[in-house]
């Protein structure tokens, strides 16, 4: 079978089983835990402005996610953001960005120092979001699903005057729902097509997305959004797939039926989430290039980063809403 990008998350079958998630702690409302202290007995973390730090890299969906939702909630102003340079090196994430190359306030070079120091028999991938407690320099979550609704539900107190309800308890069935198929099918399904080593595998993963692209383009022909007329977490958790698909997998991951911009009522969506304040001032083109074409050797060995696509469409009239 051919060189696969992560030789341990790839089935028999060729296809691509992505590792679950090491860190699951939560900072909830309800924790027992006095401010400054570690978790209470059942895992949770309070919640305390000025504590806690996401580490992010703006290459990546995943960690793309949590910090619209940071900005959308103003969450920004009690957690504090810290960035990775989109190049791993054989140590992983590193804080090049920063001065003297270290995170200022965790003080660490490599997010691994922080996973080592968590649990140092660590010895899967090292990944971006993560939420980092100042304090005790510890991971508490790279759980990146439960990190945006907990956000969102746990952090309400800390949220800025008029934030979003991005969670809204009545949607919560249908969202749950839905959010599901869009990871199996769009947010996990490029990274399916693209990290396949089997033919079958990477048809399979190739047809579920583009079935679920025309699904989701045909939900949103006639509302604004994925529940209607109020933005939720869907919309973000689409958006950071949809923002890369022209850019990264249309062509590095082969999803290559068409592009976003050849699919007119996505490609509107997309815009129009583009042009709203905390979307689209978050998205960096350059990084999302650098970091898929050049630190997948299995798939593009010679790392050239193509120059195309033009994202000039980003900005255009979208004509929704
Ligand atoms: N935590 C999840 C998703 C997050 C994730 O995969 N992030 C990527 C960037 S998009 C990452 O940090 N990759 C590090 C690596 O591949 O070594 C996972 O373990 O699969």
């Amino acid at each position: 079978m051919a060189q696969a990008q992560f030789t341990r998350e790839t089935a028999a079958t060729g296809e691509f089983v992505r590792q679950p998630n090491r860190f699951t702690d939560r900072v909830t409302a309800d924790s027992d835990a006095a401010p400054g202290d570690g978790p209470d007995e059942a895992g949770r973390w309070p919640v305390q402005a000025g504590r806690y730090r996401l580490i992010w890299s703006r290459a990546c969906p995943w960690a793309h996610r949590a910090r619209i939702v940071l900005g959308l909630l103003g969450l920004d102003e009690a957690i504090g953001i810290g960035t990775v340079d989109p190049i791993r090196d054989e140590r992983g994430w590193r804080f090049t960005l920063d001065p003297d190359g270290r995170d200022p306030v965790l003080g660490v070079e490599y997010l691994a120092q922080t996973y080592r120091a968590s649990d140092p028999d660590f010895v899967g991938r090292v990944t971006v979001p993560a939420l980092v407690d100042t304090v005790t320099g510890r991971v508490v979550s790279n759980d990146y699903p439960q990190l945006t609704l907990d956000f969102s539900t746990q952090w309400r107190a800390l949220h800025r005057a008029g934030a979003p309800d991005l969670y809204p308890r009545e949607l919560r069935a249908e969202l749950d729902r839905l959010m599901a198929d869009i990871h199996r099918d769009v947010n996990n399904g490029v990274y399916r097509c693209g990290f396949a080593v089997g033919q079958q595998a990477y048809e399979e993963a190739y047809r579920a997305l583009f079935d679920r692209l025309d699904a989701l383009s045909e939900r949103l022909t006639d509302r604004r959004y994925l529940m209607g007329d109020v933005l939720t977490e869907a919309d973000i958790r689409l958006f950071t797939t949809l923002v890369r698909f022209d850019a990264v997998y249309h062509n590095h991951f082969k999803c290559n039926r068409n592009k976003l911009s050849e699919m007119p009522v996505l490609w509107a969506y997309a815009r129009d989430l583009y042009q709203t304040p905390g979307f689209g001032d978050t998205v960096d083109f350059d990084h999302i290039k650098r970091h898929y074409y050049g630190t997948h050797p299995a798939i593009n060995p010679t790392g050239i980063v193509p120059l195309g696509p033009d994202p000039s469409g980003w900005t255009t009239p979208h004509g929704r809403g």
